[in-house]
This record gives structure tokens, C-alpha cells and sequence, in this order.
């Protein structure tokens, strides 16, 4: 399968999140991607460097005054104190309801807060460069794809999936998988559909694309009554305006094993085909996996091949673009399962 990588993903290297009220070491590590790419290289696939500069396409997913603050952050919190270096920022208050976000505070902390869903998406001094390079990376699998090409992968971290029009959370910045949609619209396809199939419901994506019936979001994910990211994720959400009847939830227990999630996986087929889709991107999450260290499905290595083979059957033009994944030595075999099952069949 054709990779193409982000060569600047370990500039992203926050060193702790939090986790029942202690510091932990971070879920979301630069190994994960280097054990994809190991696996990757082992079996011969070949990696490439990105072609494309995603701007158009992440303009149209982001708003201007996010990526504006994104652009600069580390720059604005080194600037508030000369050891602010050694340390990360973290929000510590939102504009939840009844507070207003039209304002940008002039306090960092705040404007963080303001552009932030949780407080569990660390940055360090590379994350801007390394975001940006992801979501080229996935732009230029989807300009690849575009151009004639039946599937391409895109290996990146930070993941993307959590990331609104205006908001970081979960790990993610900028919102890869929206990017390679946007892109394929851009570039001639009328209808995209996004299978999202990480353990954790992709609000950032949903979001998105709430409001439009050209892009066709399906998630299969933990049900938000108990699982990340909570406020979001239910069946009850199908779209809004035009948009309305092209959203599809399908949350499932935590400890849903394998038969259910496939059955699962054939209502979410369904639905793409009946929509008419002509080009798919997948956010490839692969925390489903029962060694996860913080998802709860019970997907073995060897279902993720069958998982790429029923991909590979939608006979879709395809991206797939990595998302989560934390058993970090296990994600380089069940990623390139999934990969090789799709060319496979
Ligand atoms: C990102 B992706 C555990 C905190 C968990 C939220 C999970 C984000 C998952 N200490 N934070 O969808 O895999
Ligand atoms: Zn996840």
C-alpha cells in the first residue's frame, strides 16, 4: 500500500497528560507511528513523502482564528514566561454555556481554554509543524487518490477525528480525516462518505460536516454515555439542514466483541452504498483492539484483515488515514492487517 508519512511527527512529543488526577506519561507517543512505519517497511510497502500543501482544504474545515492560534501557541506560551520551555500549557477554564467565545481573552490560558474540549490534548514545542505536516500527509493520499489511484494510507500522528471548525481535543489538532474529505471534493468527487471506525465517536469530524449532504459521516464507536468524548456520538444525531439524513451513529457497548462490531460494520456499508458515495476515507482507529490500554471492544490482530477485505469490497476509491491505537507494539501489525486485507481482496 502506498503511504505517504508525516516526517515531522515526533516534533510532537508532550511528555504528560492527565489521568484520575495525576500526571501520566502520554497515551498518544511518537512509537506509535514509528511501529506502523517499522511494520510497514518490513512488508515491503512503500513510504512516500507528502506532495501536497493542505491549506485550501484545512481553511475550509477550520476556522481562521483557530488555525490562527493553533499556528502561533507554543510561541504565545514560551513568550509568557522564560521557562515555559520546559513545561506544557493546559487549559483550565471553558466558555461553556451561557459564556461567550466570540471574544478572544487576551490570557493565554483562556484563549487555550476557548479553542480546547477537554484538557487531555497536550502540545509541545513541535505540534503545530507536526500537525500540519499529518494533515498534508493526509491531503496528499487523497490528491494521490484523486489523481486515478485505487487506495493509499496515510501514517500520522497527532490523530485528527476529536478536532471541530474550532476546537483541539482528544489527542487532536487538525482534523486529518475532514482534510483528505475536503480534498477529494476539491478535486472532483461529488460525494465522500467518512467511516469512521475508532473506538471513540469522532465528534470533530461530525461536526464538520453536520450541516452538508456532499460528505456522509458514519461512526462506529463506544457508546458516549460511558465512553470518550461523551458530550457527542448518539444515534439520535443524523445531520442538520441540508445536512440532515447524512450522519449516521452506531455506538456500541464498551465490551462489544467481534461478531457484534462486524454486524455492526454491514449496517454502516449499507448506508454508504445506499448514499451513493464515490470516494471513501477512513479514520482508521485501531483501539477497538482488546489490548487497548484505555478502549473497551475485544477486535483480535487477525479481525482487522477481515475488516480491510469487507473495506476493500465497498469497491470505493479509498484513504485511509491512521487515528487512534494506544497498544503502540501492536498497532504496526494491526494497522498493516487492515491494509493488506484491503488489497488482498
Ligand atoms: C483519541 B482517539 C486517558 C484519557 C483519554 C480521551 C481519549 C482520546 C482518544 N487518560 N482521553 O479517538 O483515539
Ligand atoms: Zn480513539
Amino acid at each position: 500500500m502506498i503511504t505517504f508519512h508525516n516526517a515531522l511527527h515526533q516534533g510532537h512529543a508532550p511528555v504528560h497528560e492527565f489521568f484520575r488526577g495525576e500526571r501520566v506519561p502520554c497515551f498518544e507517543k511518537p512509537a506509535r507511528a514509528d511501529f506502523v512505519e517499522a511494520r510497514l517497511r518490513e512488508r515491503g510497502h512503500e513510504l512516500r513523502e507528502a506532495t501536497e500543501d493542505c491549506s485550501e482544504a484545512l481553511n475550509q474545515v477550520h476556522s481562521a482564528r483557530y488555525l490562527r492560534f493553533l499556528q502561533t501557541a507554543w510561541q504565545q506560551w514560551l513568550a509568557l514566561h522564560q521557562a515555559n520551555g520546559g513545561v506544557q500549557p493546559f487549559p483550565s477554564v471553558w466558555p461553556v454555556r451561557t459564556l461567550r467565545s466570540d471574544i478572544e481573552p487576551d490570557n493565554f490560558v483562556a484563549r487555550l481554554g476557548l479553542y480546547s474540549m477537554d484538557n487531555g490534548t497536550p502540545m509541545a514545542e513541535g505540534t503545530w509543524a507536526a500537525a500540519k505536516a499529518g494533515a498534508d500527509a493526509a491531503a496528499s493520499a487523497a490528491a494521490f487518490v484523486a489523481g486515478g489511484a485505487r487506495v493509499a494510507f496515510c501514517n500520522t500522528r497527532p490523530p485528527g477525528h476529536h478536532a471541530g471548525p474550532d476546537f483541539m481535543g482528544g489527542y487532536c489538532f487538525l482534523n486529518n480525516a475532514a482534510v483528505a474529505a475536503q480534498t477529494l471534493r476539491l478535486r472532483g468527487f461529488g460525494k465522500v462518505a467518512v467511516l469512521d471506525v475508532d473506538y471513540h465517536h469522532g465528534n470533530g469530524t461530525q461536526s464538520i460536516f453536520y450541516g452538508r449532504s456532499d460528505v456522509f459521516f458514519v461512526s462506529i464507536h463506544g457508546d458516549p454515555r460511558t465512553e470518550y468524548p461523551f458530550y457527542l456520538g448518539h444515534a439520535d444525531e443524523t445531520g442538520e439542514g441540508a445536512g440532515t439524513g447524512f450522519n449516521l451513529n452506531l455506538p456500541l457497548p464498551a465490551g462489544t466483541t467481534a461478531r457484534e462490531w462486524f454486524a455492526t460494520l454491514e449496517q454502516a456499508c449499507a448506508r454508504i452504498g445506499d448514499f451513493g458515495a464515490e470516494g471513501l476515507v477512513v479514520s482508521l482507529g485501531l483501539d477497538t483492539f482488546a489490548g487497548d490500554p484505555i478502549s473497551r471492544f475485544k477486535l483480535a490482530s487477525a479481525d482487522f484483515v477481515t475488516l480491510g477485505q469487507r473495506l476493500s469490497q465497498m469497491g470505493l476509491p479509498t484513504v485511509f488515514v491512521l487515528e487512534g491505537g494506544y497498544a503502540a507494539s501492536e498497532l504496526g501489525l494491526n494497522a498493516v492487517n487492515v491494509l493488506e486485507g484491503f488489497e488482498q481482496a
